[in-house]
């Protein structure tokens, strides 16, 4: 594994975990911590070892408060442009099941790197906002459009133009958190879940999690057809074959990831 400075980084089973380690300024997101953070997690997709992925941030109270303001605050429209954006895009290219554990504030680009995941698990105190406002901005990393989709339009209109946060037990009310834990039992739950996913036939997760993921991308029909396309593909993997046969067998299926 590579050195990081931003986040750390770390093993459990099958499951990777990256941690958001900026504690003292909320894990604020500079360039260099996303940098890193892309560069771990496509570590850990081109990694057969790793079968899916938990994002959290270090200490008691934040995920990650958003981009770093201070950072920001000088930035020329040129320079915005120009800096590394595609950091964010190489984080929506990565094929394993990424899993945020919102361990705090999900703020600004923090709320939207929990969007960019596949599941959420927040603790109790865990609030979600998109405060940009407040600072004279909007969303820039995909907030309105990843809120509009999966809260619709008129909660994420709120949001986004009164800046106002969010608690997690809400986020669960509209189906954009999976569970809420109490914060000591967060690590725990998010790992049951990696796990879950991570004992599965990687290949057919990969492709399913593709499939779901082009329900935000296509229309019905493109999409049942990505959907039918991947699942008539997995007949072709040694892992289909043993899971097949392990059901007629009544015995455990033991899969590869061929
Ligand atoms: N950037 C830089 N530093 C931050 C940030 C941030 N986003 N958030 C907190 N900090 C720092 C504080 O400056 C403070 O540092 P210091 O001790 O040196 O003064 C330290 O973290 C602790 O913060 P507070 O003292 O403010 O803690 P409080 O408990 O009083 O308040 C809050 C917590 C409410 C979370 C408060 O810190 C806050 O409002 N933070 C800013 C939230 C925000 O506006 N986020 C949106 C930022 S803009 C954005 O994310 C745009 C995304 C666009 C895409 C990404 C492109 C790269």
């Amino acid at each position: 594994m590579a050195e990081y400075n931003d986040i750390l980084v770390e093993r459990n089973e099958r499951v990777g975990i990256v941690t958001l380690n900026r504690p003292k300024e909320l894990n604020a997101l500079r360039t260099q911590l996303v940098g890193e953070l892309a560069d771990a997690l496509e570590e850990f997709d081109r990694d057969d070892t790793i079968g899916s992925i938990i994002l959290t941030g270090a200490g008691e109270k934040a995920f990650a408060a958003g981009a770093d303001i201070k950072e920001m605050s000088d930035k020329s429209p040129i320079e915005m442009l120009t800096s590394d954006f595609s950091h964010w895009q190489r984080i929506s290219r990565i094929h394993k099941p990424l899993i945020a554990a919102i361990n705090g504030y999900a703020l600004g680009g923090g709320c939207e790197l929990a969007l960019r995941c596949d599941m959420i698990v927040a603790s109790e105190n865990a609030r979600f906002g998109q405060p940009e406002i407040n600072i004279g901005v909007i969303p820039g990393a995909g907030g309105t459009q990843r809120l509009a989709r999966v809260l619709g339009k008129y909660r994420t209109m709120e949001m986004v133009l009164t800046g106002a946060m969010v608690s997690a037990r809400e986020m669960a009310d509209h189906g954009v958190v999976n569970r809420v834990v109490p914060a000591a039992d967060l690590l725990n739950e998010a790992l049951k879940l990696a796990k879950a996913v991570a004992a599965q036939a990687p290949v057919a997760v990969r492709l399913g999690k593709e499939a779901v993921l082009a329900a935000f991308e296509t229309s019905l029909t493109e999409g049942e057809e990505i959907e039918r396309k991947n699942f008539f593909l997995l007949f072709a993997s040694e892992d289909k074959r043993e899971g097949m046969q392990a059901f007629i067998e009544k015995r455990k299926a033991n899969f590869q990831g061929k």
